[in-house]
């Protein structure tokens, strides 16, 4: 993309709507535009980053083997009526009628929905086990929206909801959820920590958050800093092998880590004082099962081994992928913008031409950005008129992790230099051996760290589906 014919509306001045510094930074680099209380729109760059959250999603989720799906968002009331969830919502579900007089909603979640997916097609043991997702907009009429997209009213989520015969095998479907979540995650270069938590209007009693430690988080945490040297990195996973997720399950959620909702304070006195950590975290998902609660209030039964119908067990899975936006600046970013790990990045690598109009400086610039749009990459080549340092404040701004600056001085001595936005390092180089750099940094063979993951392959998140 050259920036000369992109929409990228920077705003020059603080927003002072915004109280932090992921909202004030996703308003200033032109992600989004709010246009109600806790509902926006995606601007260009804000609508990249969300697609490639969700690519990582949906690449996770096809790798775990659960199934994509789209449900609705506008949903009859007489479906939560049978669950008895319609009056035991309360005011965070937006209702309203259609022109029948029939009540309707806009999903806050949609464990009723996919339950009568399940009960019309699946009547067999046979058929299970299954895990059904999407990700799709949700609505909760919160009291506060608040900072930006980290709680909106209107927000993109995905939502996962095992089906499963056997309580044992449903607990299988939530181990296997909470590995996902945490390669996820790491993709995402976050560290989001698996916490026992309360489940709240969704039900049952096994249930963790997924907490990415901020100052500006809105949960208290209380956990054992041994949590904090965890990391799934790029292990091999099968996850049908039940010991296998078990074990990481075991790994991950066996030291302290709770929110205030479950925090017990004589058992973390139990963790040794200098390893006791209270702090502030961001909940980016939650993993529930809840057993038979809709299953049996619906009647989703199948025909098991011995010819009884029973019902099946059930748990959902939720992950905040718009709010996840929030938590990844919140999390990586400097005094001058974002930084965003490499895993999301709207662009690959930022091209910023020192000298519009002068020859060899556009044509080393061109030059550039076809080798790497040939590599199946994607450079923001700045070619606008400005001048230098304006460039400088935009790419920093906007934190594309790697950036080449091409000059008349340098190319005097054939180099470029090529610049780490997170360190700030910088390295002069031939052009080719920068664009070498870049084809490298983001090469499928460097799967072995979180900020370079192997992507399963360079194509949509249709793939997936
Ligand atoms: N049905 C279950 C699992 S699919 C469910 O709804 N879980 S949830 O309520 O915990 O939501 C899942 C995730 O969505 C949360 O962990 C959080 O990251 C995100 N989320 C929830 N409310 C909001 C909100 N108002 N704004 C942005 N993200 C939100």
């Amino acid at each position: 993309m050259r920036l000369s014919r992109y929409f990228l509306p920077v705003l020059k001045e603080n927003p002072s709507e915004a109280q932090i510094v992921s909202h004030r930074l996703m308003l200033r680099a032109g992600m989004i535009k709010q246009s109600a209380a806790g509902i926006y729109s995606w601007l260009p760059l804000g609508f990249k980053v969300l697609r490639k959250i969700e690519d990582i999603v949906h690449e996770e989720q096809a790798r775990a083997g659960h199934i994509a799906i789209q449900m609705p968002t506008l949903q009859s009331a007489d479906l939560w009526r049978e669950s008895g969830r319609y009056d035991a919502y309360g005011e965070e579900m937006l209702r309203f009628q259609d022109r029948g007089g029939r009540d309707m909603l806009y999903t806050p979640t949609a464990e009723e929905m996919v339950t009568d997916i399940f009960r019309a097609h699946v009547s067999s043991y046979k058929d299970l086990p299954l895990t059904l997702y999407q990700i799709q907009w949700k609505f909760r009429d919160e009291i506060r929206p608040r900072f930006g997209v980290m709680r909106g009213r209107e927000f993109y989520m995905k939502d996962g909801y095992n089906f499963d015969l056997t309580k044992e095998d449903a607990l299988h479907a939530y181990n296997r959820h909470l590995v996902s979540y945490l390669r996820t995650y790491e993709r995402m270069g976050l560290q989001a920590i698996p916490m026992r938590a309360d489940s709240g209007p969704i039900g049952g009693d096994d249930t963790h958050e997924f907490l990415v430690l901020a100052e500006t988080g809105e949960s208290e945490v209380f956990y054992d800093s041994a949590v904090t040297d965890l990391s799934f990195g790029d292990r091999a996973i099968d996850y049908d092998d039940v010991a296998q997720c078990a074990g990481v399950l075991e790994e991950f959620t066996s030291k302290y880590a709770r929110t205030d909702e479950t925090h017990d304070p004589a058992l973390f006195e139990a963790v040794p004082e200098e390893r006791r950590r209270v702090a502030r975290g961001i909940e980016v998902g939650q993993i529930f099962y809840f057993g038979t609660k809709y299953s049996e209030a619906m009647g989703a039964v199948v025909q098991g081994p011995d010819g009884k119908q029973v019902p099946v067990h059930m748990g959902s899975h939720g992950i905040g992928v718009s709010r996840l936006l929030g938590a990844i600046i919140e999390a990586s970013h400097d005094d001058n913008g974002i930084i965003w790990p490499e895993g999301v990045t709207p662009f690959h690598v930022g091209i910023v031409n020192l000298k519009q109009g002068d020859d060899e400086a556009d044509a080393a610039c061109e030059k550039l950005y076809k080798s790497l749009e040939a590599a199946g990459l994607e450079p923001l080549y700045d070619d606008r008129k400005e001048r230098a340092g304006g460039k400088f404040a935009t790419m920093d701004l906007i934190g594309l992790p790697w950036r080449i600056t091409v000059g008349p001085r340098g190319l005097k001595n054939g180099v470029v230099e090529l610049t780490s936005r997170r360190t700030g390092e910088s390295e002069e180089m031939s052009p080719k051996d920068a664009v070498a750099r870049i084809i490298d940094i983001y090469a499928p063979h460097k799967s072995h760290t979180s900020e370079h993951w192997e992507p399963m392959a360079r194509q949509s998140f249709h793939t997936w589906l």
